[in-house]
């Protein structure tokens, strides 16, 4: 077995198989979302399948993990359909074009609609501004982008899907704010379980002393 398989379906993977990951593309229309994916089969990822949803294969920090990839189209409103793969989806692409400011001022109505369904500040996201080749274009500042994903407390890229610049890194930042949040919630429910274990111990130790005591 790879090192980072599974031996039975942790996120949804076949046994023997990488682990799986629902990541969802979010953002306003024509920002580029479905564009970071045209030039995949050149790229150090391998391209399964092509619909609106995208399968990659991929190696993170030496673990292989399988992307299961949703391209959404443009709006932030609330649907049945909307709802389920918010729920779904563990981890969360935010994306704005740098060419246009309204794009970046809907990317709160994303960042509130995750939180909205999800009810928790605990969701992976990357925020990513894109078209960063159209500098003449430039209608948001790296510095904008930046302080919203310092607000957010997740990971900024500016990226250009025409020219391939940090698209790839985008996806490594997911995967590994994804592992390193699901490394916490272990070490939370480890601290949760100990507690109870001491309390056990020091109810258990008067047994235990009579019972040495009788042999
Ligand atoms: N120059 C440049 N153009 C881009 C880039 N990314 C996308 N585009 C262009 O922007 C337009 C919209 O890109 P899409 O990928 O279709 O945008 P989208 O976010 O998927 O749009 P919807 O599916 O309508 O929500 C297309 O003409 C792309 O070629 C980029 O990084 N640089
Ligand atoms: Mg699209």
């Amino acid at each position: 077995m790879e090192p980072g398989a599974r031996p039975s379906g942790g996120g949804g993977a076949a046994p023997g198989q990488p682990r799986e990951y629902k990541l969802v593309m979010l953002g306003a229309g024509g920002v580029g979302k479905s564009g970071a994916f045209l030039l995949h089969s050149t790229s150090s990822f391998s391209l399964l399948s092509i619909e609106d949803a995208y399968k990659i294969r991929i190696r993170i920090d030496d673990e292989p993990a399988n992307l299961d990839i949703l391209d959404t189209a443009g709006q932030a409103e609330f649907t049945a359909m909307r709802d389920q793969y918010m729920r779904a989806g563990e981890g969360f692409i935010i994306c704005y074009s740098i060419t246009d400011c309204r794009s970046f001022h809907e990317v709160r109505d994303f960042k509130q609609l995750i939180y909205r369904v999800r009810r928790t500040d605990e969701t992976p996201v990357v925020l990513v501004g894109n078209k960063s080749d159209l500098t003449q274009l430039r209608q948001v500042s790296k510095e904008e982008g930046s302080a919203l994903a310092r607000e957010f407390g997740c990971p900024f890229f500016e990226t250009s899907a025409a020219f391939r610049y940090y698209i790839d890194d985008v996806f490594h930042a997911l995967v590994r704010e994804i592992r390193r949040k699901e490394r916490e919630a272990v070490m939370a429910l480890e601290k949760k379980s100990k507690p109870r274990n001491s309390v056990w111990k020091r109810l258990k130790s008067p047994f235990q002393k009579k019972k040495e005591s009788v042999t």
